[in-house]
């Protein structure tokens, strides 16, 4: 028989040096059901007690050993291919970060905050209303027939149900429902004796229409003035204040030519002029120099006295005068965008090309970078 401490010298030898799957083997070869000093254990049954009494404790001595060296052998392999991972993960903190897309004020929210300023210097408040309306407010209200090709179903969203009082229910064509809510919660709370009105209505609009120049949501802000007195006077310098505010400029002409629309009486469709400055086409200047020519950008009109009766207010008291126009296109011709669908495809790379950076701070009456 080889000597117990050789036996055990010669496995913790082997240890030392030992990868992860060395040390299993040697493990199965010391003490293993066969291993070497398993077998050894074993031969302790068959000695005297005297003889028991002395090799006992070497063998046990023996296994006790081999066993603590291969668990702390392990244990320090283990560590080390940890300490190993981590180190291959570490992460570089001095590396800068990507930086985060940082998000632009849309051109329309731009427009519309800039509609506000302007005309709450006028003395106009902002009204808004709900998208989905009833035809009454959307049409009727607004001495729209019945047989008018607006209400055909191929320009308007219709529900495919009606509301408790059995009206047709629609996605506004337009936000003129917001100056009838309007009148008429000014007719109930002065219970019919009326008060002035002056408030502008922007939001999203919808027709089904979808090309080039069309998308079937769209932005318009319309205007209503109300009071004693009001005449076409007091539209046109309202819209040519307006127009001069907006596109920064006081050499800007309006022309108004005769129109037709249901709910005003007169009504006029209102021009800019336009001059050519550099090559570029610019709003203002001189309309009739050389390539200068007119636009037309806005409606308007006296409000049709029937409107004003539906609403709950007497038309022989008072008058006034609406408008409506485009916040996509006069977000386009301001900021000098050419493509309307691209308003509405989120790409940031459109926002920056146009000068919309989330580091401006808008002027809302100034416009972007002012
Ligand atoms: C336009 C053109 C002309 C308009 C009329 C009204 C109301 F409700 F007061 F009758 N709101 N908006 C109006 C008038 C809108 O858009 C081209």
């Amino acid at each position: 028989m080889s000597d117990i401490e050789t036996i055990r010298d010669n496995y913790l030898a082997q240890i030392a040096d030992a990868d992860l799957a060395a040390l299993e083997d040697i493990r199965v070869a010391a003490l293993g059901k066969q291993g070497e000093i398993s077998l050894l254990l074993k031969t302790l049954g068959k000695m005297t007690p005297e003889e028991r009494q002395s090799e006992g404790p070497r063998i046990n001595g023996a296994r006790a050993a081999v066993a603590d060296a291969i668990t702390l052998r392990k244990e320090a392999l283990e560590d080390a291919a940890l300490a190993q991972k981590l180190a291959g993960e570490a992460i570089d903190l001095t590396l800068s970060a990507h930086d985060a897309p940082r998000g632009t004020i849309h051109p329309v929210s731009q427009v519309m905050d800039e509609l506000a300023e302007i005309f709450a210097d006028l003395g106009f408040a902002v009204a808004t209303g709900p998208e989905i309306e009833d035809d009454w407010r959307n049409f009727t209200a607004l001495n729209i027939p019945e047989t008018h090709p607006a209400r055909a179903m191929h320009d308007t969203f219709y529900f495919p149900d009606q509301d408790e009082q059995g009206r047709e229910m629609l996605l506004r064509t337009h936000t003129s429902p917001v100056q009838i809510r309007t009148m008429m919660d000014v007719a109930k709370r002065s219970q019919g004796a009326g008060e002035p009105i002056r408030i502008i209505a922007p939001g999203r609009t919808y027709r089904s229409d979808s090309d080039a120049t069309h998308t079937p949501m769209f932005h318009q802000v319309e205007g209503l003035v109300i009071d004693r007195d009001i005449h076409m006077g007091h539209l046109k310098w309202t819209l040519e204040t307006f127009v001069r505010a907006f596109f920064e400029r006081d050499d800007i002409e309006l022309r108004m030519r005769p129109s037709y629309f249901p709910f005003t009486e007169p009504s006029a469709e209102v021009d800019v002029g336009f001059s050519v400055e550099k090559g570029k086409r610019i709003i203002g200047g001189d309309p009739y120099g050389a390539n200068g020519g007119w636009m037309e950008i806005l409606g308007s009109g006296m409000v049709h006295p029937k409107v004003i009766a539906n609403c709950g207010l007497d038309p022989n008291e008072w008058q006034g005068f609406a408008f409506g126009c485009g916040i996509d296109r006069l977000a386009m011709l301001k900021y000098g965008m050419e493509d309307l669908r691209a308003f509405f495809d989120g790409d940031l790379r459109w926002s920056g090309h146009y000068g919309f950076g989330a580091l401006d701070v808008p002027t809302l009456s100034g416009g972007v970078g002012a």
